[in-house]
């Protein structure tokens, strides 16, 4: 078998989406995400210009051979634009292989380790009546696990409320990139978040319970020293983990936040190899790894760098935002199906306009996602719908302080 083609199709239903298709001389086709928010056509250029003339002619099923010759050949190696593209390249080629194979990915990838894949979504209110409000309805939709984001008294717009209304006057609700000519501008105000949130979780666990896993994303908005105060208040309500304490480049920072709490650490969404874990994981600084397939050089990478991990206990919790398409999210499920060490998996519903361009067998039951047994990943393209939704650009916000010093966001 030969690769004959190589299209990469960027479209755009209620968000950017940027998936590589690739189709072999025995008309098998196979789909990979290379979306990365905000900076989409970069990746759609590295792919196009660069990576789809190295693919022709060349054997679908030397998956690894392919991954080797993509990294190594490039010279220039590692960062999110690279790795996404290489993740699209090897995600599709193992679409090919479980379809030649007419199997479900996650049976090449050794079988089901699990009956179904737990699943965690994402509550949030600008008060605590409106953030009860929302945990009740992702209970009500199924969900058994819920991440925990409220606004902070004293600060415009935070991370993660979806009922605040974005610069465009949106709601959040399905996107953090917001469709404006510049990135829009938040205020943000460490303090007075650490002040706020440990109350919010003890309402939270007054209201439903001491079992329901609770997570919170910081979203890399604290130093060591802050992350591990929070870490330590937020002990006596025991969440499940807490996510991006700190910007994770300086990868020895984690020694100080371990060193005072015990609150489950987990951290890797922005990370793209497995060498942005290695102190991380060695130390056993963190608990979950937290990257996606598609911004960490696709399902060969990520099965190594979570073997890894299993070395050390530390377990998986992929990156499931809608910025990570369907194609995206169905590879994550068929891994997720298939190691041993599984944490858990963030899922954010994509919207109808996204489901109508990306054809999905995966279900969610019960709290439980499962990637079906289509053979594949189980996800088609409508290309003629996805025509309809042209790229539009849009941007994450990006955040100061009170000085006006640029903060993460
Ligand atoms: C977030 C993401 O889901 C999460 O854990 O950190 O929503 C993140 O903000 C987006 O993926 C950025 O594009
Ligand atoms: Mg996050």
């Amino acid at each position: 078998m030969k690769i004959v083609a190589a299209d990469i199709i960027v479209t755009s239903p209620d968000r950017n989406f940027v998936t590589l298709k690739i189709t072999t001389d025995e008309g098998i086709t196979g789909l990979g995400d290379a979306t990365l928010n905000g900076r989409e056509l970069s990746v759609a250029s590295y792919l196009r210009d660069h990576v789809a003339p190295l693919l022709m002619g060349r054997d679908p099923h030397r998956i690894e051979d392919t991954w080797q010759f993509l990294y190594r050949s490039a010279y220039w190696r590692r960062g999110p634009v690279t790795m996404a593209a290489i993740a699209a390249v090897d995600v599709a080629l193992w679409d090919i292989k479980a379809k030649a194979a007419g199997m479900p990915l996650y049976q090449l990838l050794g079988g089901a380790s699990r009956t179904g894949i737990m699943a965690y979504g994402h509550a949030s209110g600008r008060d605590i009546p409106e953030l009860f409000d929302s945990i009740r309805r992702h209970l009500d939709e199924g969900f058994r696990s819920i991440r925990v984001q409220t606004s902070v008294p004293g600060i415009n717009a935070v991370y993660g409320v979806a009922a605040q209304p974005s610069s465009t006057g949106q709601r959040y609700d399905y996107e953090p990139a917001q469709r404006t000519p510049l990135p829009a501008e938040e205020d943000w105000d460490t303090r007075a978040y650490l002040r706020h949130l440990p109350s919010v979780f003890e309402a939270v666990r007054g209201e439903f319970g001491p079992e329901l896993p609770l997570l919170h994303d910081g979203h890399h908005r604290m130093t060591p020293i802050q992350a591990a105060k929070l870490g330590k208040a937020l002990e006596p309500y025991d969440l499940f983990w807490l996510e991006d304490c700190t910007p994770a480049e300086n990868q020895e920072a984690l020694r100080l936040v371990r060193q005072h709490t015990t609150t489950p650490l987990a951290i890797g969404e922005v990370f793209n190899t497995v060498w942005d874990y290695q102190t991380l994981i060695r130390e056993q600084l963190i608990d979950y790894v937290r990257s996606a397939v598609t911004h960490t050089g696709g399902i060969t990478a990520m099965r190594k760098l979570l073997d890894f991990a299993a070395q050390y206990q530390i377990k998986s919790g992929i990156h499931g935002p809608t910025d990570i398409s369907p194609v995206g999210m169905a590879a994550a499920l068929h891994l997720d199906l298939a190691i041993h060490n599984f944490g858990i998996q963030e899922y954010m519903k994509h919207t109808p306009l996204a489901n109508e361009v990306f054809r999905q067998s995966f279900t969610f039951t019960d709290g439980y996602l499962h990637p079906g047994d289509q053979p594949g990943l189980g996800v088609e393209l409508d290309e003629e719908a996805a025509a309809r939704f042209p790229y539009e650009p849009a941007y994450l916000p990006f955040n100061r302080l009170k000085d006006g010093t640029v903060h993460d966001w």
